[in-house]
């Protein structure tokens, strides 16, 4: 047999609502945090690959931001980046919450129609729920339309996935290697670095602040001598008085987010960080095309 010929790869889209644990399970699956997450909705801004490659098969999975009604122009980009990975990919996994009931919103439904690629149901968060829960769910969901398979998972502890993405290389068309084995995304470092930073900001500011705030790497400087990376980046927000919140009285909040940044980019990096942190204020920049292009989405 022609191993070479028999090789398969392609697309897989994670999409769902926003907060059902996408971002999560992109993380799980390729053993690496290259995604942020929080408790707060609207997390994901962009699409984010994750790459598996085995001997015969390399999947690209993308995971994308959720999927709700939106009004502002960010969030209609954020709607669209991922209603487009729906069409594009070969194979969705449209995830949902098990200690939740049906989504009846029919969006996302119909964005999987116009898209008529195989669809795995991928039911998350069932470390919340006892099993017997599990049975009426799945029926439920089959009344909406027909899935390829369903498989419950806990993305944060693990169970399930394995499963989950045995379940995808059948699903795939014969195709070549589209990158390295060894490679798990093809973000660049410093895209993942500015997400580290907002992810503290998610986890640390409340009500409107965190969706008005974009993060600019500025400088990436790797310093052989002392064996470590300098980085600047800067927190845009929206507002006067954001700014002034994400300082924090006599700047404690800022540097709380500095620190628990630092880390998490140390650990990825393998290197000592030295991070520093300025925030500019850039009035209702959300609500301006140019303004999102500049930093980034566009
Ligand atoms: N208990 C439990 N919590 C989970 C699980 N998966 C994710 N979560 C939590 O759910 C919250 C949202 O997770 P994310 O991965 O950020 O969700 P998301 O779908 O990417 O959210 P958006 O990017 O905002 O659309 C976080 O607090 C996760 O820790 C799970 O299997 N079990
Ligand atoms: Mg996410």
């Amino acid at each position: 047999m022609n191993q070479k010929q028999e090789f398969r790869s392609g697309f897989v889209a994670i999409v769902g609502r926003p907060n059902v644990g996408k971002s999560t399970l992109l993380n799980r699956i390729v053993g690496q945090k290259i995604a942020i997450t929080s408790p707060k909705p609207q997390t994901t801004r962009n699409r984010i690959l994750g790459i598996i490659t085995t001997d015969d098969t390399q999947m690209l999975f993308v995971d994308t931001p959720g999927i709700h009604a939106a009004r502002s122009p960010m969030n209609r980009y954020m709607v669209d980046q991922a209603s487009s990975a729906c069409l594009d990919v070969d194979v969705v996994l449209w995830l949902v919450e098990a200690d939740r009931s049906v989504d009846k919103d029919p969006m996302i439904p119909r964005l999987l129609e116009k898209g008529k690629r195989p669809v795995i149901l991928v039911i998350n968060k069932i470390d919340r729920i006892p099993r017997e829960q599990l049975l009426p769910l799945i029926e439920a969901y089959g009344k909406i339309r027909e899935f390829t398979s369903v498989v419950p998972i806990s993305a944060l502890k693990g169970d399930g996935v394995e499963r989950l993405v045995n379940e995808v290389p059948q699903l795939l068309p014969k195709g070549p290697r589209y990158y390295p084995e060894d490679q798990l995304t093809d973000v660049p470092e410093r895209f993942i670095v500015a997400e580290m930073i907002r992810e503290q900001i998610l986890l640390r500011t409340k009500d409107e602040v965190p969706y008005g705030v974009a993060v600019q790497v500025e400088r990436f400087q790797e310093n052989t001598v002392r064996n470590m990376i300098g980085i600047d980046a800067v927190i845009i927000v929206e507002r006067d008085t954001h700014k002034g919140i994400m300082l924090g009285k006599r700047g404690v909040m800022i540097r709380q987010i500095g620190q628990a940044a630092r880390k998490d980019i140390e650990r990825m990096l393998g290197i000592k960080v030295h991070l520093g942190l300025f925030v500019k204020v850039q009035k209702n920049w959300t609500e301006s095309g140019r303004m999102m292009k500049e930093f980034g989405y566009e």
